[in-house]
């Protein structure tokens, strides 16, 4: 007797967090995620974390009648039926807006067929007794998945009036700093020996566009000198114009390992041109979520050189899509790595399971992951060890098993907070009035 789905259910949730700074400003209390959840007619329960927002839960919503009642063996109809619903949902929105908010709706799109397509592949992985890994590409490729300290420039909440999280966990020393302001390479470094601490990451991110270039660069060297082993790359999300990109990453070979999105578009030249030439004239690899991340963006991409390592978050990529870059990274020389914006551990073991799916060398997987442990949706937390997290071949699924109390109390908070869209300039206004995004200009280089 095949199973179906019987059940699809939608839940915003919000979680908390750190005032972490980007150029985008800095990160509110709360960040948000919808979390699907599957039931088959057997009762075994399949789940996925997409990102937060009312367009994505919407999108999901519209999903539910085209999922209930099918069996969790058509996954794959089931995802292209969704896709083929979505595409004339989002080409029959009114038109108006610019291209890149177009694009960016697209991307909406494949956050909710992962949306869609994660819980069927856990149940579907339950049912054959084997981890979601073994169910992408070519299958299992490793049991263990190393993943990265995401570094951050913290502001000060104190001075926000917002309802920041604060003294939360006094188990070590990351607990007790990870929500206090962190504004030099000392406080960087500091954070990156109390995360190793905990976590055991040997590599390490720093997110730039917060201060200028020069004082940035100042911290990677700093973190350089404490861990002369790690592997370590900056990412100021394309805020450098190249000839500043060039100028700051003169001497930093071996310094850094990679340079994560250093310049953007440029006048008449696209982000992909000006990340060609940086890459050609720097002698560094280069990392992007910015400017590969569909098949036609990554055509472009590799006809231009612009990109050695694709960050290829199954949230906008799928998961079985993430794997595919994976696999084509691995036959033409490129090195696959991930994405990460805030998430539960639900998506923690999304990448975990695409991680371990990935052929050949892989780029330790970003997460941000280190400033929400503790909050986790599962009955058990998960755990790193020297900074990887094992995907057991004897596990079924996708190592989750949802705490529906944990899930109910982060979706209280979603709903009492009025939580929704991600509004990083509302969290810069809060210390700065007045405030305003610039593509080019690190945010506290005002
Ligand atoms: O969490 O502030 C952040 C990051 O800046 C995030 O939004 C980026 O999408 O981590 C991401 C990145 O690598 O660009
Ligand atoms: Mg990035």
């Amino acid at each position: 007797m095949v199973q179906v789905i019987k059940r699809m259910e939608v839940i915003p949730v919000a979680g908390y967090d750190s005032m972490l700074l980007n150029l985008a400003g800095a990160h509110e209390p709360f960040f948000t995620r919808n979390i699907v959840v599957m039931t088959d007619s057997d009762g075994v329960i399949g789940v996925g974390e997409v990102p937060g927002g009312e367009v994505i839960t919407r999108r999901l919503e519209s999903c539910i009648p085209l999922v209930e009642g099918r069996p969790w063996s058509q996954c794959n109809d089931i995802v292209m039926t969704c896709a083929k619903m979505l595409s004339a949902q989002v080409t029959a929105a009114p038109a108006g807006g610019t291209e890149t908010a177009h694009a960016q709706i697209f991307k909406k799109v494949t956050n909710v067929l992962t949306g869609v397509e994660t819980p069927l592949l856990d149940i579907m992985a339950k049912h054959l007794e084997v981890p979601v890994a073994a169910l992408l590409g070519d299958g299992q490729q490793r049991d263990s998945v190393r993943f990265l300290g995401y570094l951050f420039y913290v502001g000060d909440r104190t001075k926000t009036g917002m309802p920041y999280i604060h003294d939360d966990d006094d188990s070590d020393e990351w607990g007790r700093i990870r929500r206090e302001p962190a504004l030099t390479a000392e406080a960087i470094v500091h954070q990156a020996k109390a995360a190793q601490e905990r976590f055991g990451f040997h590599d390490f991110k720093l997110k730039g566009g917060v201060f200028s270039g020069a004082e940035e660069m100042e911290a990677i060297r700093a973190l350089k000198r404490s861990f002369p082993d790690a592997r370590i790359t900056i990412d100021p999300n394309g805020a450098w114009s190249l000839a500043e990109s060039l100028e700051l990453c003169r001497d930093m070979v071996g310094t850094l390992t990679y340079c994560e999105d250093p310049c953007g578009a440029e006048g008449r030249f696209s982000g992909r041109e000006t990340m060609a030439e940086f890459h050609r004239l720097s002698g560094l690899a280069t990392a992007t979520n910015m400017i590969d991340t569909d098949w036609r963006e990554m055509k472009a991409a590799i006809r231009l050189d612009s990109v050695t390592i694709p960050l290829a978050d199954p949230h906008f990529w799928t998961m079985r899509g993430c794997v595919r870059v994976a696999q084509l990274c691995h036959d033409m020389d490129l090195t696959w790595g991930v994405h990460s914006n805030n998430h539960f551990d639900i998506s923690l073991h999304m990448v975990a399971q695409a991680a371990a799916a990935a052929p050949g060398f892989y780029n330790a997987c970003d997460t941000h992951y280190m400033w929400q442990d503790g909050q986790h949706l599962g009955q058990e937390p998960p755990v790193f060890r020297d900074g990887c997290l094992s995907v057991p071949r004897d596990a079924p699924g996708l190592g989750v098993e949802i705490d529906r109390a944990k899930l109910e109390a982060a979706h209280r908070l979603y709903v009492e907070h009025d939580c929704g869209t991600r509004d990083d300039a509302a969290g810069m206004q809060s210390i700065i009035p007045g405030w305003e995004y610039d593509p080019h200009r690190p945010a506290l280089v005002r």
